[in-house]
């Protein structure tokens, strides 16, 4: 007993020590009665154990000192002290969920790849998106590409186009990924800014890499702060190759185009977003899939021959350059959808490994030079997160077609393969002797020819830098112009130093001269001589309407979600009417209310609430109403939450409903003299149905430029 008291050890009986919920879990005395023997599982330790305590750890004396002897206590603290695998290096934020490939037109002519050949057959799938450059903690709205990574389990091996939100990227060559990545992530002596590329470093990178600036105009544009994944266009961004079974190749680009159209957010919202709801975009995907709105993007493919690429402006295996869908329209072939969320986040989510390299027969690479690093990198990578070779052996790695190969032990080795022989050529024979090779059916690559001195060099075809960014500039809507220079001013603004600043504007100079003023001016700079171009940029390339967000958004609100401020003695009948006319147009809404209990409204319905009015402001939604009573609105006038939920709506262009009784708000948050067409009367029942229909349009962009200090209108 050493030092201890005997008498404390012995008067105390060790089940008056129990915290009541403990005691509660084991069945003695409430009612959640969780003990085994009640068709709940026996609590066991790793080796199948059955555990009598996993409450206290086992002591010498109630007093005393652990013992070494605790094998539970060991291996449970043990499997904790464990339970971190590195993060990506990049893209650590991601979120993930299963779904299928549909074939809808069959591809046979251009491949032999066996998921493009028969129409109606489904394979199983799981995506994963992603930001790039915050650690796994960070926000969702960070400004920012979005990784789009698509497993598809052919029944020829795993296919992983592990693409992005953006069709273009900011480097040509991978021995500049490491260098790019750096730059971008926080930097490395305070460790900070976190998921942004708004500091010194990023921007010092970009302005001394001209080649970045087409992908730059794209992270500056909307793209970047995207509504939802669901809301994203994916694209495989390379060349690739498709081989047909007489080993024809045809080039390909491979895109995803959401069913749900395109949106984004604002940039100010996205700030608060990040505040308010971190995890705003898996939230979105989960409840979205949950509710059974199931997320769906159609695959498009542009293919493409020798004789277009060489008649092609520029090089197609150039990453920075993408392929007008004029030029070359996109023909769609299937669709995706996804509609199963993981049922383990770490097992699925953070365990997929997505390699670049891995392509079934008739799909091939091309030249791409950061296609070919990328084929080096993702497989290294796996083996550092996942520990060792046999990430495969995971489940939601493994492929869901026959495997057959010698290659055994390692690491966590789960399925060895069976029997005496583990190499080839034998001569065991076809029992024995195990997998054999199949020129016909194996994967075969494209017999290019290729030539030339070994030389560290960068083809002049990879020179121009700057046409293709203005014509992604000028493909834009006037807001979202608009919205490209805000951001540069925003980043730019956050660079201490004045000379990294003006040399980003002597590139913007060689786009578009505006955008270079603008920006200069939002900065308070004298406007620098342009950056000295590697080659004449090309001014005048054709606007390309499919580059536009707001030119390619849904002409619905479905998906969507309107949240409702409400208060006791809201207008029953109108608040009734609106959930109709809401639920009717496939859009869900949000109760937000002065108390999480909820409202009673003025039939005395009562009314759940989802957020109390500090917690639910309106950046989480994509159009409010306010529906309240007199006296709701004179309480919530005096309320400062209250008052941003009306005015952020109000700056962010949405659609707002304005029940009978809620105008006090408005005018206690300053914008009664300004409410203009977006801002709709829900007095009567008939106006749900118009307030519904006119929030189709997502936003009421006029209003920026009259909000706005920056507004160039
Ligand atoms: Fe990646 N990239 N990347 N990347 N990338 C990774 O692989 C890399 C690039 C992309 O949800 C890493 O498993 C190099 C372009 C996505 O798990 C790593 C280069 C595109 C994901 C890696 C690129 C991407 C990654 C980090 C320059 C769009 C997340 C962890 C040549 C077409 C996949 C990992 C997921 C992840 C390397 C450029 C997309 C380090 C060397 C271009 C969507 O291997």
């Amino acid at each position: 007993m050493g030092g201890e008291s005997p008498q404390k050890a012995s008067l105390v009986p060790a089940d008056a020590l129990l915290a009541p919920a403990y005691a509660e879990n084991r069945g003695e005395g409430g009612e959640t009665h969780q003990i085994a023997g009640d068709g709940v599982a026996t609590l066991t330790t790793q080796q199948g154990i059955p555990v009598a305590d996993d409450q206290n750890s086992l002591r010498q004396g109630a007093r005393g000192p652990a013992l070494l002897e605790d094998h539970h206590f060991r291996e449970k603290m043990f499997h904790f002290d464990h339970e971190r695998i590195p993060e990506r290096v990049v893209h650590a934020r991601g979120y993930g969920a299963h779904g299928f490939f549909e074939l809808t037109e069959s591809l046979a002519d251009v491949t032999r790849a066996d998921v493009f050949q028969r129409v109606g057959e489904r394979v199983p799938a799981f995506v994963r998106f992603s930001t790039v450059a915050g650690s796994k903690g960070s926000f969702d709205l960070a400004r920012d590409v979005r990784g789009f990574a698509v497993k598809l389990y052919t029944q020829e091996g795993n296919w992983d186009l592990v693409g992005n939100n953006i069709p273009v990227f900011f480097i040509q060559d991978a021995i500049k990924f490491p260098d790019l990545i750096h730059a971008a992530k926080p930097e490395p002596d305070r460790a900070f800014p976190q998921a942004q590329t708004a500091h010194d470093n990023f921007w010092d990178f970009v302005g001394l890499t001209p080649e970045s600036f087409h992908m730059i105009m794209w992270t500056m544009s909307d793209r970047a702060i995207p509504r939802s994944f669901r809301t994203m266009e994916g694209f495989g961004v390379h060349t690739f190759r498709l081989l047909n079974a007489k080993g024809k190749s045809t080039f390909v680009k491979f895109h995803w185009k959401p069913k749900q159209g395109l949106q984004s957010v604002v940039w100010n919202e996205a700030v608060k977003i990040n505040g308010a709801d971190p995890d705003f975009h898996r939230r979105d995907l989960w409840d979205a899939i949950n509710s059974g709105d199931f997320p769906e993007w159609e695959l498009g493919v542009q293919l493409f021959d020798d004789a277009f690429a060489d008649t092609f402006d520029f090089d197609v295996l150039d990453a920075t350059k993408l392929i007008p869908e004029e030029l070359v329209p996109i023909r769609v072939v299937g669709r995706l959808v996804l509609d199963r969320v993981v049922d383990n986040f770490f097992a699925e989510t953070e365990q997929v490994a997505f390699c670049t390299q891995n392509v079934p027969p008739g799909i091939d690479f091309t030249n791409d030079p950061l296609l070919q690093g990328r084929n080096f990198s993702y497989l290294d990578t796996q083996i550092k997160r996942l520990g060792g070779p046999n990430f495969t052996h995971i489940p939601i790695n493994a492929p869901k077609c026959p495997m057959a190969h010698f290659q055994q032990d390692g690491h966590m080795a789960m399925r060895n393969p069976v029997g005496r022989v583990n190499y080839e050529p034998n001569s065991w024979g076809p029992t024995q002797g195990g997998p054999r090779e199949d020129p016909a059916r194996g994967f075969t690559t494209f017999a290019e020819v290729a030539d030339g001195p070994k030389q560290r060099v960068r083809s002049e075809s990879f020179a121009d830098h700057y046409s293709q960014a203005r014509q992604f500039y000028v493909s834009q809507a006037p807001i979202e112009q608009k919205h490209i220079g805000d951001a540069l001013v925003f980043e730019l603004s956050k660079v201490e130093r004045a000379d990294i600043r003006s040399r980003v504007v002597s590139h913007l100079l060689n786009i578009d001269r505006d955008l270079a003023a603008n920006v200069a001016d939002g900065l308070g700079l004298p406007l620098p001589k342009p950056a000295v171009a590697a080659r004449e940029p090309i001014a005048d390339l054709p606007p390309s309407s499919p580059l536009s967000i707001v030119g390619n958004g849904p002409d619905s609100f479905k998906g969507r979600k309107l949240g409702i401020l409400v208060s006791d003695g809201a207008d029953a009948a109108m608040f009734k009417g609106l959930v109709k006319a809401v639920t009717a147009e496939g859009a869900v809404y949000e109760v937000i209310a002065p108390k999480i209990g909820g409202a009673t409204l003025s039939d005395g319905t009562k009314v759940a609430a989802k957020h109390k009015i500090d917690g639910g402001p309106s950046v989480l939604f994509d159009a409010v109403a306010v529906l309240v009573s007199d006296e709701g609105a004179a309480m919530l006038a005096g309320d400062a939450a209250a008052k941003d939920f009306v005015s952020d709506a109000f700056a962010h262009c949405k659609f707002i409903g304005i029940g009978a009784c809620a105008r006090p708000i408005f005018e206690a948050a300053g914008i009664s003299e300004q409410l203009d067409d977006a801002c709709l009367p829900l007095g009567k029942a008939a106006d749900a149905a118009a307030f519904v229909s006119a929030a189709r349009a997502l936003r009421h962009w006029p209003r920026e430029l009259k909000v706005d200090l920056d507004a160039v209108g």
